[in-house]
């Protein structure tokens, strides 16, 4: 190599090349890593290679929603089939922005134990079940959450002829509980750190948790609060039964999807937004009709009457008209399912929107 300029030369590409040889990863590949996106003048995103969920989804012609095994406001099924609850009308709110039909969905029933797996798999497209958004879930399972559908916290559940009121009464007592959940954590953590003793039985499946409680095999069921009001209507006798007011864990519950496909997580995060602004607006399954001719600029952009919002995410421009019309808004989906004229009779508290004194808050379409 007589010319410095090529023996330099040669000499950077098999440094280079060399360097990328032993790189732990592939820098030319995209993978299911970053996503290209493009966003034109007029502001509409496109999407080079944003996950395939939703062509799937399309595809096969229905959603495929897990939720729980039978949890009454939540998701629960009939005995003929038909699943009614928050977390299931949340999976037709989006079977409704994609499909314009909010029945294009399959329910999943999963135990707290499996309902990991099944996501992870890609057995369901999209996990809505009673599900706590902590951070390992968040980071080391391989989800993304979407929101929080439903604020709530850790309760026990306890006869009323026991004379207990506090949460200490039950020092020394045996306590019932589901595994893979939450709640095992959070019952250790409370009674260690106060130098505490109990004991604790754990079942897998939640109708023999509320069954060994209602037998008297446990002092008190503990779980989020929303899973106590629904599993006393399970009870023999529900009004021998209370729900302690004392909360030991904030568990926000919320739906989860795989990690790797922004555009999917979007969908399912706007779904949830377009549910929380429709109530905050106004907007309800009722009206939505009417609405469409409102002149009201944020109502407008909602509906899809200005903007090209649902397109940024590969909808239509009317999906969250589809949503509202198959589900109503966030308000009239609780008020349904759990509120204070269901059985579950539950109030809105920390789940009313933040002008009303919850902390529900949606950021805006726009
Ligand atoms: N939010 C908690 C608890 C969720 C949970 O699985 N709770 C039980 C007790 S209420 C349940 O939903 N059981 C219904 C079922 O297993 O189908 C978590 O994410 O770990």
């Amino acid at each position: 190599m007589k010319n410095p300029l090529v023996a330099l030369l040669v000499g950077i590409l098999i440094g280079v090349g060399g360097l990328y040889f032993f790189l732990p990863y592939d820098p030319l590949s995209l993978g299911e890593g970053p996503v290209a996106v493009t966003v034109s003048p007029d502001g509409a995103v496109e999407r080079a290679s944003a996950g395939d969920t939703l062509r799937r989804v399309k595809q096969r012609g229905f959603l495929q929603c897990g939720v729980s095994q039978g949890l009454p406001g939540f998701s629960n099924p009939d005995e003929r089939g038909n699943w009614s609850g928050i977390d299931v009308d949340f999976c037709r709110a989006i079977a409704a922005a994609i499909f314009g039909d909010g029945s294009k969905v399959r329910f999943r029933p999963l135990s707290a134990k499996d309902r990991f797996t099944a996501l992870q798999s890609g057995e369901i497209d999209i996990l809505s079940r009673n599900t706590t958004w902590t951070m390992s879930r968040d980071t080391q399972l391989g989800f993304d959450f979407v929101g929080v559908t439903y604020y709530d916290g850790q309760s026990f559940m306890v006869r009323k002829a026991a004379g207990i009121e506090t949460v200490r009464d039950l020092a020394g007592g045996t306590i019932c509980t589901e595994t893979g959940t939450t709640t095992e954590l959070n019952l250790a953590d409370y009674f260690r750190s106060r130098g505490l003793s109990y004991k604790v039985l754990s079942f897998e499946k939640n109708d023999e948790a509320i069954v060994a409680y209602d037998r008297g095999r446990c002092d008190a069921y503990t779980t989020d609060a929303s899973g106590l009001y629904a599993q006393r209507l399970k009870l023999t006798d529900p009004d021998a039964n209370m729900v302690l007011t004392d909360i030991i864990s904030k568990e926000p519950l919320g739906p989860a999807v795989r990690q790797g496909d922004p555009q999917w997580e979007d969908i399912a995060r706007w779904t949830l937004n377009a549910l929380l602004n429709a109530e905050e607006l106004g907007v309800t399954s009722e009206n939505v009709d009417e609405m469409l001719e409102s002149d009201n600029p944020r109502i407008r952009r909602l509906l899809g009457r200005e903007g090209a919002y649902g397109e940024a995410v590969g909808l239509g421009p009317d999906w969250a008209v589809h949503v509202i019309r198959a589900v109503g808004n966030y308000g009239e989906m609780f008020e349904r399912n759990v509120g204070t004229e269901t059985p579950l009779g539950i109030k809105r508290g920390l789940n009313a929107l933040w002008n009303e004194g919850g902390v529900q808050y949606a950021p805006p379409v726009r």
